[in-house]
């Protein structure tokens, strides 16, 4: 494998996971992206021009990703619209980028038998319960419940058919929550970190009590390659650093690194919907690929988070009134 086709790599786990490839392997890598409101050039910025080249464009530009792909011996696909709130609020582009972009991109794998790797989300599964020691499993149930969830678990399965029915060389991840550097400012963590260096509280959904399972993005990255390298045709492996925290927890954490009183937030009005807990078991990734989490202490990660946050404001600011625009009409 020399020369690896990223689709999303502007976005937020996209970008990293092009770093990290930069800095851990000798591979080429061709980005394509479609730049929404999600994908930002500057996250790639001072990349080395022999080995990293970007196009513009969009994944379901079928005669597009079909050149893309032949000159490419793996394709890793991030692309996709992620956002839930989002999904409430507006459905469409999420059926056309999650659903038939992906569908764009097997058919182009499969023309050229080119290995392709599948990033997705713990959502796929549903939600469980607060108190339940259960945690999903790559035997676990698809019970998507939100827009988001359900095209990208459609995704899921068009690349399960694939494989079964046309032999496509796929695998499959399914990660929980991502945090770290170059995260969108509507996403939870970097939301609530901007919010506070501008002045204003965070702000909880409900009563703040869903839980998320976190890991660092660069912890998902290693992830990704070890799948890439060593991972199983057609298996499909949960990637999870058993970070499990009620939202209030983090936003108190977060506070706390930021100079503010533990209750400095204020609670707001609920998501529809809104998925209580997620929780991954990734023993069949620690275990048949060796990898492990290097990101345990999420105190630290976080605190590492919010310095970049203070460190980048050229890099979020233009986004900022924009997306909390978007959220005030949501009374969020
Ligand atoms: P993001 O929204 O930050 O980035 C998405 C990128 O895809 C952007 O650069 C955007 O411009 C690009 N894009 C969107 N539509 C496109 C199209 N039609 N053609 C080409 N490019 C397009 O998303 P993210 O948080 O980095 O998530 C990346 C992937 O990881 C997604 O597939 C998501 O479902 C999955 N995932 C995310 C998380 C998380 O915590 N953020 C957790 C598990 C899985
Ligand atoms: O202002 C907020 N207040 C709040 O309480 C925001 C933006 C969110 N929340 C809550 C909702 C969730 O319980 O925080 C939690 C995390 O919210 P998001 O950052 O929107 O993430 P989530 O909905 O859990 O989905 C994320 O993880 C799985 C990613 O956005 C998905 O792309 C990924 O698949």
């Amino acid at each position: 494998m020399q020369r690896i086709l990223v689709t999303g790599g502007a976005g937020f786990i996209g970008c990293n996971f092009v770093h990290y490839i930069m800095g851990h392997t000798s591979l080429h890598v061709t980005v394509l992206d479609k730049l929404t409101y999600a994908g930002n050039l500057d996250s790639l910025s001072g990349l080395p021009a022999d080995r990293f080249s970007f196009i513009h464009g969009d994944i379901c530009d079928s005669g597009l990703v079909e050149r893309l792909t032949a000159q490419a011996d793996a394709v890793v696909h991030f692309a996709a619209e992620s956002h839930n709130d989002n999904s409430l609020k507006e459905p469409r582009p999420f059926v056309d980028t999650n659903l038939v972009g992906t569908f764009t991109l097997i058919e182009a794998a499969r023309l050229h038998s080119t290995r392709f790797h599948h990033i997705s989300t713990d959502e796929v599964y549903g939600d469980l319960a607060l108190d339940e020691p259960r945690r999903f499993t790559e035997e676990s149930v698809y019970k998507p419940t939100s827009p988001y969830s359900a095209t990208k678990a459609g995704s899921d399965m068009l690349v399960r058919a694939w494989v079964r029915s046309f032999g496509l060389k796929a695998t499959i991840s399914n990660c929980s929550n991502n945090y770290g550097p170059y995260q969108h400012v509507e996403k939870f963590i970097p939301r609530q970190i901007t919010n506070v260096l501008d002045g204003v509280r965070p702000r909880l959904y409900g009563q703040g009590l869903n839980v998320r399972d976190w890991i660092h993005v660069e912890d998902h990255s290693a992830a990704i390659l070890a799948i890439l390298e060593r991972g199983v045709i057609g298996e499909t492996y949960l990637i999870g650093a058993d970070g499990e925290l009620s939202n209030r927890a983090v936003v108190e954490r977060l506070l706390r690194h930021l100079g503010q009183p533990a209750d400095a937030y204020d609670l707001v009005t609920d998501r529809p919907g809104h998925d209580l807990r997620y929780a991954i078991d990734s023993s069949k990734l620690r275990s048949e690929l060796g990898w492990q989490p290097r990101f345990v202490d999420f105190d630290s990660g976080l605190a590492a988070t919010v310095a970049w946050y203070r460190d980048n404001e050229d890099w979020w600011r233009p986004q900022k009134a924009a997306t909390e625009s978007k959220y005030a009409s949501q009374g969020h």
